[in-house]
């Protein structure tokens, strides 16, 4: 009855139904076709679909559901339009022309599914006890623990009497939606959906990113495209913390001007169609004064203008202030001389004020997040002790490690954060930043890696703090709210190819290029000397091959290994034009064109060092081709970050280490 359709879901309209059963959806596709695991192709009844985030349970449920033209999807509670908008493009993506929606019946039942050949999706909450009943019959599970945003989703091939059933049943209303984020990865070409049984919850209650790095802020376009990717990934959590918004930090006492309160009104709507918490950060720590009621109620003042705008998560930083100093003659009065302790005392009263004062009094807040003064060790201090003591402990506390940026983060020491701040730690992970002097002219491209499973079990959270460059960041950020949705079984090469998929729409090709140039972007530099991801391994890995081929002075082995060689130069080559051509997003091509531009040069300087190599062994001595080879190095290096986007800037780095040292050692090497 769509005609006369009011549904039960929140806030869908008849226009949305109506655009649902013409298929209009269309016109907004659903990102990625995924790739299956296993041997079988994409209709065996083993092949698994890779589902990122990995579900914390799936199995095969036997042969692919073919999608029909027409597709009735029933519609129960827990459902907004966001989520039923994204079915609608999943099913038009697989081949669906016309989708209806139907509510659940008067009586709150399934209406009957029709005959060979259809497909019904039911949605809804699994505490709809149809939507129960139709999950359980398609040969789902309901959870013992409705633990919140998870979900259910099973899936019966028609058979020659009946039609097929998809069926996605929420633990609340995210968790609705998140089965709906699955069911657009089972999506396996034209026309077929992979038959799946997925019993699914997040890990970690908090994942996402917090914008707090310096230079550049993000724009709202990127901040935009940010939160509509958070949902896909099923992360929850956007901190807005830019170290550069002057109203957040430096001038925090003054008021948004209209102009920029509307686009913080745009990303916090935004967020809640993605299921984002928005998360305000107010960093008043420059210039506060603890003991003053004014500058209390001036940062009170500040998150109610946010809150009026529709946030209803809140975040004090303070971190990068000093706390070997008072702001005003006043604190020095009541606290005494500043010191780790008074510092601690005065924070601890400024933040449990704002959690009873503010976050306590206004309907609908989240409890509320800080980043401490002393947020990147183990040792405890007095600082730590009066905060651990005194602080509320609904208050959610950040942690960056065992050091700013931390070479890996093990159980053990996420265990002992939890013990010296008295409650699970929240994590904020310097990774992909790139704002600090050792990852000049870098992007940091390698999987999200050396965080131990199990650390659910010591953290409330993660969010990774990235790059000034946002779209370049989804690879990082992929990985973390994978692994924060389920640690146990998170992969990290394997979420890498999922992050490479996404980005690359699912063409097997592009996504291939994408690895080849996120390897030249791999190392990721620590706040100390060492390295806690090398650089280029997998090129490395093929200078080092090529090296014990062309050792033995064996010319048959040599030229086995030259043309081993050539077909990674080759590719490597073909990646800056592969992915200009395949990666949709163009935001990730504004932000990369200096690295890619770069790699054209240096693997044409590759090449041309592979056309020395290949002369002498014609008895030549290459030297002709060496020099071109030169010339293009130069060139590469002389390309530099874009003016203006990211700090530090400076020349950009393209698997320095191996690419270059091996086309200067080159030549030697064969005088
Ligand atoms: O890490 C924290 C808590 N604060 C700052 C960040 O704003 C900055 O982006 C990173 C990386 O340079 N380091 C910090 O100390």
């Amino acid at each position: 009855m769509p005609r006369t359709f009011r549904s039960r879901a929140r806030g869908l309209t008849l226009a949305g139904v109506v655009a649902l059963s013409l298929g209009l959806i269309a016109a907004n596709p659903v990102q990625a076709v995924p790739h299956h695991e296993g041997a079988g192709g994409p209709s065996s009844a083993k092949a698994l679909p890779v589902v990122t985030p990995t579900p914390q349970q799936m199995k095969s449920a036997g042969t692919s559901l073919t999608v029909p033209d027409r597709v009735r999807v029933v519609v129960g509670t827990d459902v907004d339009d966001a989520t039923l908008s994204l079915i609608g493009r999943t099913l038009t993506s697989a081949g669906a022309r016309h989708v209806t929606t139907v509510p659940l019946g008067d009586r709150g039942t399934v209406p009957a599914t029709h005959g060979s050949g259809t497909l019904t999706v039911v949605v809804g909450s699994v505490k709809d006890r149809p939507v129960a009943a139709a999950l359980r019959a398609a040969g789902g599970e309901i959870p013992h623990e409705l633990v919140a945003e998870g979900y259910s989703l099973a899936t019966t091939a028609g058979t020659r009497h009946s039609g097929s059933t998809a069926v996605l049943a929420g633990n609340d209303g995210d968790g609705v939606y998140y089965s709906a984020q699955t069911l657009r990865q089972l999506v396996t070409g034209k026309h077929t959906l992979a038959s799946v049984t997925v019993t699914d919850h997040p890990s970690m209650p908090l994942r996402g990113s917090i914008e707090g790095f310096y230079g550049a802020p993000w724009s709202q376009a990127d901040r935009l495209d940010q939160l509509a990717f958070y949902g896909d990934v099923k992360a929850n959590t956007y901190i807005y913390a830019p170290k550069d918004d002057t109203y957040l930090r430096a001038n925090w006492r003054d008021p948004y001007p209209a102009g920029e309160l509307a686009d913080l009104h745009a990303l916090i709507t935004q967020a809640t169609s993605h299921h984002v918490d928005f998360t305000y950060a107010v960093s008043p720590g420059l210039s506060i004064c603890y003991s003053d009621p004014s500058d209390v109620a001036a940062l009170e003042s500040k998150l109610g203008s946010l809150y009026d705008q529709g946030a209803r998560s809140f975040y004090i930083g303070l971190d990068d202030i000093s706390y070997t100093k008072w702001n005003c003659a006043s604190d020095q009065t009541k606290y005494g001389s500043p010191g780790q302790a008074t510092a601690g005392q005065a924070q601890a009263d400024l933040l449990n004020a704002v959690q009873h004062d503010f976050i306590g009094s206004h309907a609908g807040n989240k409890p509320l997040q800080t980043v401490p003064t002393e947020y990147s060790d183990l040792a405890d201090s007095p600082y730590k002790k009066v905060l651990r003591e005194q602080l509320d402990p609904q208050v959610v506390v950040q942690w960056t490690g065992t050091d700013v940026v931390p070479p890996s983060i093990s159980l053990t020491d996420a265990q002992a954060a939890s013990q010296v701040w008295g409650r699970k730690v929240f994590l904020w992970d310097n990774y992909p930043v790139n704002d600090y002097g050792r990852t000049a002219g870098r992007l940091l491209m390698a999987p999200y890696d050396k965080r131990e499973a199990g650390l659910h079990t010591a953290l409330s959270g993660i969010v990774l703090n990235p790059m000034n460059q946002a779209s370049a960041s989804k690879v990082a950020l992929f990985g973390g709210a994978s692994f924060a949705w389920n640690d146990q079984d998170y992969d990290p090469a394997r979420t890498w190819r999922a992050a490479a998929d996404y980005l690359a729409g699912g063409d097997a090709r592009t996504a291939q290029a994408l690895l080849d140039f996120f390897d030249t972007e791999h190392l990721a530099p620590t706040f100390g000397t060492e390295n806690w991801q090398p650089q280029a391994p997998a090129l490395a890995a093929q200078l080092a091959d090529f090296r014990s081929a062309w050792a033995g002075d064996v010319p048959r082995v040599r030229r086995a290994g030259l043309q081993k060689l050539r077909a990674y130069a080759a590719r490597l080559s073909d990646a800056p034009r592969r992915i200009r051509s395949g990666v949709r997003d163009q935001a990730f091509l504004t932000e990369t064109a200096p690295w890619l531009n770069a790699l054209d040069l240096w693997a044409g300087a590759l090449d041309a060092t592979l056309d020395g190599l290949e002369d002498t062994l014609h008895g030549g001595t290459g030297a002709a081709d060496y020099a071109r080879a030169a010339d293009l190095a130069d060139q590469a290096a002389a390309i530099t970050t874009i003016p203006g986007t990211t700090r530090p800037q400076g020349p950009v780095k393209v698997a320095d280490g191996v690419l270059d040292v091996f086309i200067q050692q080159a030549p030697a090497a064969t005088r």
